[in-house]
């Protein structure tokens, strides 16, 4: 005969269970993989491996396959040129470990490696009316960064990060790191750098309410690889954490 303190702890177990199937997380959060995985493309992405590192596309874009690929420099330059992957892997490396800060909140850190802008431009020798870079993306994304912004120490031209070359989701061949500035003026997957006369609107800041300047400004911080946790920062590159 089943006593009424048998009955008792199981229809516990039982209450819990339920209270259980209620709370936990439906299932397309727990998902570990993003829509992209395994496909020809790459899109923005929160989930799986990337919940400590978002992915920001602003668009979906096809992958970029390495034997394709070249880097053209042009513009308002002596020597417009072209560089493949294996030149740009030859130039001094520059190492630099800095928090990429989105306007969105979030924020992660990383080792990034790659090399100064100085690199290019003693190849192609900018003209005297040149003022800063349009760089086109490969998903049509356009950011501009002015030569002074290009030729501080923290910025680099990055191919590596954490030690692994940079993959599809976090902008190969090419992207760059401007720690001072937000997200969105670190432009991934760049095909292209065009030296121009003026300073140019880039695609977030016609987006959104954003600044065309894009330095990060005193306020808050919610890093990802801290749990989220609300963090003051003072503007500028985030250098306490
Ligand atoms: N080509 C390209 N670069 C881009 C973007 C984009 O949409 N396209 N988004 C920017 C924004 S808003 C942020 S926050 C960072 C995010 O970098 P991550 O995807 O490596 O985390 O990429 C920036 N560079
Ligand atoms: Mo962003």
């Amino acid at each position: 005969m089943i006593t009424r303190r048998a009955f008792l702890i199981r229809w516990l177990k039982l209450s819990a269970v339920f209270v259980w199937a209620i709370f936990r997380k439906p299932f397309s959060a727990q998902a570990d993989q993003d829509y992209f995985s395994g496909t020809d493309f790459v899109g923005k992405t929160r989930i799986g491996r990337y919940e400590k590192f978002y992915i920001n596309y602003w668009k979906p874009m096809r992958r970029i396959k390495p034997d394709r690929w070249k880097l053209e420099v042009g513009g308002l330059c002596r020597n417009s040129r072209t560089f493949t992957l294996e030149e740009i892997r030859s130039f001094p490396i520059k190492t630099r470990a800095s928090r990429l800060k989105c306007v969105e909140c979030w924020s992660a850190r990383a080792m990034w490696q790659g090399f100064s802008f100085a690199e290019i431009e003693k190849r192609v020798r900018p003209l005297p009316e040149a003022v800063g870079v349009v760089f086109h993306c490969a998903d049509s994304y356009k950011e501009y960064l002015s030569l002074e912004s290009l030729r501080r120490e923290e910025t680099l031209l990055v191919y590596s990060m954490d030690e692994k070359p940079l993959t599809d989701e976090h902008g190969f061949p090419l992207r760059v790191i401007i720690p001072f500035k937000y997200g969105y003026k670190n432009p991934k997957a760049i095909e292209k750098m065009e030296f121009v006369p003026d300073v140019q609107p880039g695609t977030w800041s016609k987006i959104g309410p954003y600044s065309v300047d894009g330095t990060i400004l005193p306020g808050h911080d919610h890093p990802l690889d801290r749990n989220k946790k609300a963090h003051r920062i003072p503007g500028g590159e985030i250098l306490e954490y």
